[in-house]
């Protein structure tokens, strides 16, 4: 049992991760059979805005996920309410007032400046989209509220999406901010829902709701606020039921199509994974370690 981090935070649900006592920015935690992972920002104030910091906990905890045996499905979501006016979060994207800004200081100290120049300007969100997209389980985007900018983009890389009815609310806001995010946030994301929608979403930087969302093909699920993280854990322990190799290798082959040479190494990578664990490879290894011929007659060339 853990102590509420959220108004949606099941206590009874979620327990606390050993070694990450110390986060600030987000919240980490595991159910208590240790096989889904709760990643949230926590910082509801400014619509789960991320900074440099937040972005390095975000990593750490996802890798945490992603190496961890037991976890198959990983949620991400947004603590809330906010304090100052009640409103809800998935994340709104970058902290726009750090971007690119030398002194900025917050009420904790940490400052632009302050930040290791040779860091300074690295977009290493974008790192945690790719954890998200090549981690081998399911990452599931819990949105109680706004995604908004790389808060959008995040959703987007996420393998299925579920919002809530009342606040979910979806903005692409990169072109009002000067901003872009050129590779999964947009081009993926019209890969999912039509090049003409995907760009509409970019270009007039509207807001549409959850249902709107869903109606095209952008959110697997609407639900009540209420229930959101319940039906998200509901939707994990369904997945949890199923093979860990065929979820892995659907995620890898949904994702080759788009993603290239890369795509294409991580699903060849999977598929090398799996034939080491036949006789076949193991009499390839065994002759060469044997100094011997191989002996390939027991198997066939299957048709
Ligand atoms: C999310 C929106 C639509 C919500 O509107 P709403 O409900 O009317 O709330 P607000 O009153 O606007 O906000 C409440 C408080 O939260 C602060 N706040 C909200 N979002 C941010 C933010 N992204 N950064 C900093 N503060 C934020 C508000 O200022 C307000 O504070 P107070 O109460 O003190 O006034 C609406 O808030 C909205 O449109 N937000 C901005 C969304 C946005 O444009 N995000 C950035 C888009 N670009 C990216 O994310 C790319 C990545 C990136 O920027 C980046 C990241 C790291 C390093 C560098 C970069 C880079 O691009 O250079």
């Amino acid at each position: 049992m853990s102590s509420a981090v959220s108004e949606l935070f099941d206590s009874e649900v979620w327990k606390d991760v050993p070694g990450f006592g110390a986060l600030t920015d987000i919240t980490y935690h595991h159910d208590l059979t240790g096989r889904i992972a709760r990643v949230a920002f926590n910082r509801p104030e400014v619509r789960n805005a991320f900074r440099p910091h937040t972005v390095d906990e975000l990593y750490a905890a996802l890798d945490d996920a992603r190496t961890n045996p037991r976890i198959g499905v990983v949620l991400l979501t947004g603590n809330g309410p906010s304090p100052k006016d009640g409103g809800w979060a998935f994340c709104s994207g970058g902290d726009q007032r750090i971007r690119g800004r030398d002194g900025y200081k917050y009420a904790d100290g940490e400052t632009a400046s302050g930040i290791d120049s040779a860091r300074s300007g690295r977009l290493h969100i974008l790192e945690v989209q790719r954890l998200i997209r090549f981690m081998p389980k399911v990452v599931i985007a819990v949105v109680p509220g706004w995604a908004a900018g790389g808060g959008h983009s995040l959703h987007v890389v996420c393998d299925l999406t579920i919002a809530s009815a009342e606040h979910g609310r979806f903005k692409q806001t990169d072109a009002d901010v000067g901003s872009f995010d050129a590779g999964y946030g947009s081009a993926y994301f019209a890969r999912q829902v039509g090049q003409k929608f995907g760009r509409e979403v970019f270009f007039l930087a509207r807001e549409y709701s959850a249902q709107r969302a869903y109606e095209r093909g952008a959110v697997n699920a609407v639900v009540p606020h209420a229930e959101l993280e319940e039906t998200a854990v509901e939707w994990a322990e369904e997945i949890l039921t199923k093979s860990p190799t065929a979820i892995r290798m659907l995620k890898f082959a949904f994702n080759a199509v788009d993603d290239g040479l890369v795509g294409q190494q991580v699903f060849a990578g999977e598929a090398t994974r799996l034939a080491y664990g036949t006789d076949e490879a193991v009499e390839g290894r065994d002759a060469f370690l044997e100094k011997r011929e191989p002996d390939w007659s027991p198997f066939p060339w299957q048709y």
